[in-house]
């Protein structure tokens, strides 16, 4: 048995998002989100449940972060609800959110915890969607209003700032209908892709004009890479190619080069779902950031052929109880990927890796042996220390997500925790992952067969 090894200040930590796991979502003044209203339409959530209550954490963050703090974690990321900041997503201000958040941010660092904030989970303001959403080109301005908000009232309190995380959900909620607000059409997503693009411009402008001094300012994207089930198949191979196109390279491409790539518009001619795109637009989305943030998953096998797909355990594959691929490698390729193709030399932080359980037993004495977990987190790490051995510069890595918690779609059904929730009680055990985990952030090393 060897030892795999991380940098001494190499950070662990863990992820959540605030629709995911404050709850209180009726109170203290604040505003409803699109999430709010899309999760009471029957169908749309698997156990009909809603984020209103989730894991309780707008009143159980104390706790929460003692847990934090006795896993060794030296950092923690979550997002801001919007709606409890400006309930009515622009003008007036709730200062009862502004103080959570204070009181929140203030709790980490008593804990010797860095935050790490995203400045938008996917929970838009009801109000703002009321008035077009991500398809009115004014929420870049209404974003705008709301970053300098934060930048001014937290500023260097988070030495991380993300404009936004994983925009892709947008183009989900206007495109698929699979997320809120739940539209179905191509042209939408497009359109709401630009508009986020440049929000996330917006936001680095305005993050810049408030010079803080000890923050950075990055973005958060999810890059699950596709590859063609058949590698000798043609139609696999395009249909990989496309997907690429279609999701992460939508967004890196006009972030670190400047233009949408020649693939994605000839598609979105074709499929005349081409956005609006003013002059200065991509200059606006294409400026330097701080840090980039990836979360990883997984890899995505394509097939071309319906009904082949079942297969693909015979294609040698590793497979999960959740029947989803054991696939660690994702993540050295994905930062391949981004050193190769976009020559990303800026730090990078695996701001998200995970894995989900439909059912977890509790023992009789109270434990969770979540053991696929501790397998699935051990095979990422060790393909991260392998690139960063190999000069990449990855410079922490945070498990979604601390708790079980409210998971969009899936509701309840699927458990993300290090930490198990009764969701009728509310209370949290540390499955066996858990406490891995705090040994390995507290030792920065791990054990690893070759
Ligand atoms: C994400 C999401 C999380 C999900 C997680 C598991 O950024 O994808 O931030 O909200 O819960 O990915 O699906």
């Amino acid at each position: 048995m060897g030892k795999i090894r991380f940098p001494k200040d190499f950070m662990f930590g863990v992820a959540t998002s605030a629709a995911q796991l404050e709850g209180a979502a009726r109170e203290d003044g604040r505003g409803l989100s699109i999430w709010d209203a899309f999760s009471t339409i029957p169908g749309n959530i698997g156990d009909g449940s809603t984020p209103e209550i989730a894991c309780d954490m707008y009143h159980r963050y104390e706790e929460d972060l003692d847990l934090a703090r006795r896993m060794n974690l030296d950092t923690f990321r979550f997002s801001f609800s919007w709606s409890r900041i400006l309930p009515e997503g622009k003008g007036k201000v709730n200062q009862k959110g502004i103080d959570y958040y204070k009181r929140l941010i203030d709790a980490m660092w008593k804990r010797d915890i860095v935050p790490n904030a995203s400045i938008y989970h996917w929970d838009l303001p009801y109000e703002l969607e009321r008035q077009g959403g991500w398809l009115n080109r004014e929420i870049v301005d209404w974003y705008g209003e709301y970053a300098t908000l934060l930048f001014r009232e937290f500023g260097d309190s988070v030495p991380f700032w993300a404009t936004i995380n994983e925009p892709i959900a947008t183009y989900v909620g206007y495109a698929q209908g699979g997320f809120a607000p739940g539209y179905k059409l191509e042209k939408y997503g497009r359109q709401a892709n630009h508009h986020i693009l440049l929000a996330h411009g917006e936001g680095v402008s305005r993050f810049r004009q408030e010079n803080l001094k000890d923050s950075m300012v990055g973005i958060v994207i999810d890059i699950w890479q596709h590859f063609p089930l058949r590698p000798d198949n043609q139609a696999d191979c395009e249909k990989a190619c496309m997907e690429n196109e279609k999701t992460f390279h939508s967004y890196l491409n006009p972030i670190f080069k400047g233009c949408y790539r020649s693939e994605l518009l000839s598609y979105m001619e074709a499929g005349n779902c081409m956005p609006i795109i003013m002059s200065g637009d991509m200059e606006k989305i294409h400026q330097p950031i701080d840090f980039f943030g990836l979360n990883c998953y997984n890899r995505v096998l394509d097939c071309s052929e319906q009904g082949v797909m079942p297969e693909r355990k015979q294609n040698g594959g590793n497979f999960m109880e959740n029947g989803t691929e054991y696939y660690p490698r994702a993540v050295y390729e994905a930062i391949e990927m981004l050193r190769k193709e976009y020559e990303v030399d800026i730090p990078i932080y695996i701001t998200e890796n995970g894995t989900y359980n439909c059912n977890e037993a509790v023992t009789a004495d109270n434990r969770i042996h979540d053991t696929q977990r501790t397998e699935y987190i051990r095979g990422f790490l060790y393909w991260i220390s392998k690139a960063i051995q190999e000069g990449a510069d990855i410079r922490g890595y945070y498990v979604w997500s601390l708790l079980d918690n409210w998971e969009w779609c899936a509701g309840h059904n699927m458990r993300y925790g290090l930490v198990h929730v009764d969701f009728d009680t509310q209370k949290r055990i540390p499955k066996d992952s858990a406490k891995w985990y705090a040994a390995v952030a507290g030792t920065k090393e791990m054990d690893w067969n070759e």
